[in-house]
C-alpha cells in the first residue's frame, strides 16, 4: 500500500488535518467559536515527543485543499491522519483520496469515525482508530515507516474482505499528566488569537483537563469515551494556563471539558493553585447545575470565571428523569439565582421534542425560561444520534431528514416522528426568541409593557397558531 518505507533511522512523518472550514459550517463564525483541534495538538505533541516529524494542515481559515496539496509535495508523509465530524465527512473522503494519490497511509479518527468506521473503510481511508489516538497512532506509523502492514494494532479498524475488523480493544492513558502541552505550534495560533481579539477585546485559547464523562443522559453520544472519566492534576493544568499566558498572552480560556469540575476536591485545588499563580485569566466552561453549589461558584468567580455553559434541558421534572438527567429543577433554579447574584454570564441549552414531551412540559421549559432570562441560549429540536438510548428507542420512527442547525436556534430539524409535526416546534423556538428578546428588553422597557407583549403573544400561540399548526389537539405518541 505505501511506498514509503525507509530505513528505521529515518524519522517516521505524519501529516495531521483538521478538515472543519469555517466558512462552509452553515452555523458560522457568529455562532462557532473557532479553537485549533485539542485532539489533533495533543496528538502531535505525543507523536513529536516520540520522535514523529509533525505537521499539521488546518482549513478551519483555508477556502480549499491547496494547504493539503503543498503540505503532502513539502513533508511526503508516511501517514496522513484526519480528524472527523459529521459535517466533513465529504471533505474527509476527498483529503483521502489525495493523500492517498501521494502513497500516504490514511486514518481516519475523531468522533464520526469513532461512530461509523465502515463508512470511512469504504469510502477510501485505510484506517480508523475509533479511541484515543496518542498510542494507536505512534505504533502505527511506525509499522507503516518501516513497511510493516499493521495487523491487529490494538485500537485500530481496518477493512477485511470488505468488512471492517477491528483490533483488540487499547486501554484508556493512565496518567493525563504524562501527556505533552498540545503542540499549538503547529497551527496558526496569531491568526486565531488575532481573530478573537478583533471580535471580543479578548486573546481566547481553549484548554482541556479531562477526558470523558461519568453521567448517562440517555441523548449523549460519547463514542470515544464512553463513561470514562480521567483528569489531569490542577498542577499540570496551571503549568498550561501559564505557558498560554507566556507564550501567547492568552487572557481568557474556554475549559473544553464534557463537565467541567466533576470533583469537589479536584476544583477547590484548582482554585487554590489558580489564586496562588495570580494568572489573571478570565475563563468559562460547561458543567451541571447538581454541581455548581454557590459557594463554588463564588470561589470560581474570584479567580475569574466570567460565563458558564448550563445544560438546563427542560423546565420539566418528568423530562428531567425521562432524559436521564440526573438533576432536580430544584438545582436550576439556586443555580440560575447565584450565577445572576456573582454576576456571571449564563448560557442555557434547552431541547424540545424528545419523547414523552407534551405541551404542558414544553410551557413548563417556557416559564422557567421567562422567570430566570438568561443572557445567551439555545433551543434545540433533539436529535437521536445513532448509538444512544434515545436513537435506539426512536429508530423504528427516523424520518431520514438531515440535521439542519440554524443561527441561534440550535438543531432546527425534527428527524424522527415525534410528539408534534416538525412546524410545532419551529414555532416553539421562534417563541423562545420572542421571550428571550423581551428578557433583553428587560430595563428598557416598562414591566407592564412587557407583560402585555407577552399576554398578546401567549394569546395569539393558544388560539391561532397552535391550532392551525396541530389540526386538532393530539396527545403525545410516548
Ligand atoms: C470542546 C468541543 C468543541 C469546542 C472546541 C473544539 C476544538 N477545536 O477542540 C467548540 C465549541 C469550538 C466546538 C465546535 C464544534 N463542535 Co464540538 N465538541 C467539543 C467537545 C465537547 C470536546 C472535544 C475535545 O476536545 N475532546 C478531547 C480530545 C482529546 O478528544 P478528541 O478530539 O475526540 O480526540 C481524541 C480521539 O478522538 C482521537 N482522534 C481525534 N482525531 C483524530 C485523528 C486521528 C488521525 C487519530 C488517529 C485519532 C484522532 O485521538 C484524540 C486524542 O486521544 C466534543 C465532545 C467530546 N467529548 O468529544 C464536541 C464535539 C466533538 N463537537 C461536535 C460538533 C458537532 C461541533 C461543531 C461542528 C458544532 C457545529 N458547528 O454545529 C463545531 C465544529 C468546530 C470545529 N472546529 O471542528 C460533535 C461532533 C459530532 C460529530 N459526530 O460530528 C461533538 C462530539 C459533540 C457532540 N456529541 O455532538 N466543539
Ligand atoms: S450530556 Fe453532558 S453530563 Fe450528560 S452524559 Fe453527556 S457529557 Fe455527560
Amino acid at each position: 500500500m505505501t511506498d514509503r518505507s525507509d530505513p528505521v533511522s529515518v524519522p517516521p512523518r505524519v501529516v495531521l488535518v483538521d478538515p472543519y472550514q469555517a466558512r462552509s459550517d452553515p452555523m458560522e463564525r457568529k455562532f462557532i467559536e473557532l479553537y485549533p483541534s485539542l485532539g489533533l495538538l495533543t496528538l502531535g505533541a505525543y507523536l513529536r515527543a516520540q520522535g514523529v516529524e509533525v505537521a499539521m494542515v488546518d482549513l478551519t481559515f483555508a477556502r480549499d485543499l491547496g494547504p493539503l496539496d503543498r503540505s503532502l509535495r513539502q513533508n511526503r508523509p508516511h501517514l496522513v491522519g484526519v480528524h472527523t465530524k459529521t459535517l466533513t465527512f465529504e471533505r474527509s473522503i476527498d483529503i483521502a483520496a489525495r493523500a492517498r494519490a501521494h502513497g500516504a497511509f490514511v486514518v481516519a479518527g475523531g468522533p464520526d469515525a469513532a461512530t461509523r468506521p465502515e463508512a470511512y473503510l469504504s469510502a477510501g481511508f485505510d484506517a480508523v482508530v475509533p479511541g484515543e489516538g496518542e498510542v494507536t497512532l505512534h505504533e502505527l506509523v511506525l509499522a507503516i515507516a518501516t513497511g510493516r502492514i499493521p495487523d491487529h494494532l490494538p485500537g485500530l479498524v481496518t477493512l477485511r474482505h470488505g468488512a471492517a475488523h477491528r483490533g483488540p480493544a487499547r486501554p484508556f492513558l493512565r496518567d493525563l499528566d504524562l501527556l505533552p502541552l498540545p503542540a499549538w505550534d503547529l497551527v496558526d495560533m496569531d491568526r486565531y488569537l488575532g481573530d478573537w481579539q478583533r471580535r471580543t477585546g479578548e486573546r481566547r485559547a481553549a484548554v482541556l483537563t479531562s477526558r470523558g464523562c461519568p453521567f448517562d443522559c440517555s441523548w449523549c453520544s460519547k463514542p470515544t469515551f464512553g463513561r470514562t472519566f480521567r483528569q489531569q492534576s490542577p498542577t499540570r493544568v496551571v503549568e498550561e494556563l501559564i505557558a498560554l499566558k507566556e507564550r501567547y498572552r492568552v487572557d481568557y480560556v474556554r475549559f473544553c471539558d464534557d463537565v467541567f469540575g466533576i470533583s469537589r476536591p479536584w476544583i477547590d485545588e484548582l482554585i487554590e493553585r489558580m489564586r496562588v499563580a495570580e494568572l489573571g485569566i478570565q475563563f468559562e466552561c460547561l458543567a451541571r447545575v447538581d454541581l455548581l453549589k454557590p459557594d463554588l461558584l463564588h470561589a470560581l468567580r474570584e479567580v475569574g470565571l466570567a460565563r458558564v455553559y448550563v445544560g438546563v434541558e427542560s423546565g420539566s421534572q418528568k423530562m428531567l428523569d425521562l432524559m436521564n438527567r440526573g438533576t432536580k429543577l430544584a438545582q436550576v433554579e439556586r443555580t440560575a439565582q447565584a450565577l445572576r447574584k456573582e454576576g456571571i454570564r449564563q448560557f442555557w441549552f434547552l431541547m424540545l421534542g424528545y419523547p414523552g414531551e407534551t405541551l404542558d412540559d414544553i410551557e413548563a421549559t417556557r416559564r422557567l425560561f421567562r422567570r430566570f432570562s438568561p443572557e445567551e441560549y439555545s433551543v434545540s429540536i433533539a436529535v437521536p444520534i445513532p448509538g444512544t438510548r434515545f436513537h435506539a428507542a426512536v429508530k423504528d420512527r427516523l424520518l431520514g431528514r438531515r440535521p439542519r442547525p440554524v443561527r441561534g436556534a440550535g438543531g432546527r430539524s425534527l428527524l424522527y416522528e415525534a410528539a408534534y409535526p416538525q412546524k410545532l416546534y419551529r414555532w416553539e423556538q421562534a417563541r423562545f426568541e420572542l421571550d428571550a428578546a423581551l428578557g433583553r428588553a428587560r430595563g428598557r422597557i416598562s414591566p407592564s409593557l412587557a407583560r402585555g407583549v407577552e399576554r398578546v403573544a401567549d394569546g395569539f400561540h393558544e388560539r391561532v397558531a397552535r391550532p392551525l399548526l396541530l389540526g386538532r389537539e393530539r396527545t403525545p405518541k410516548s
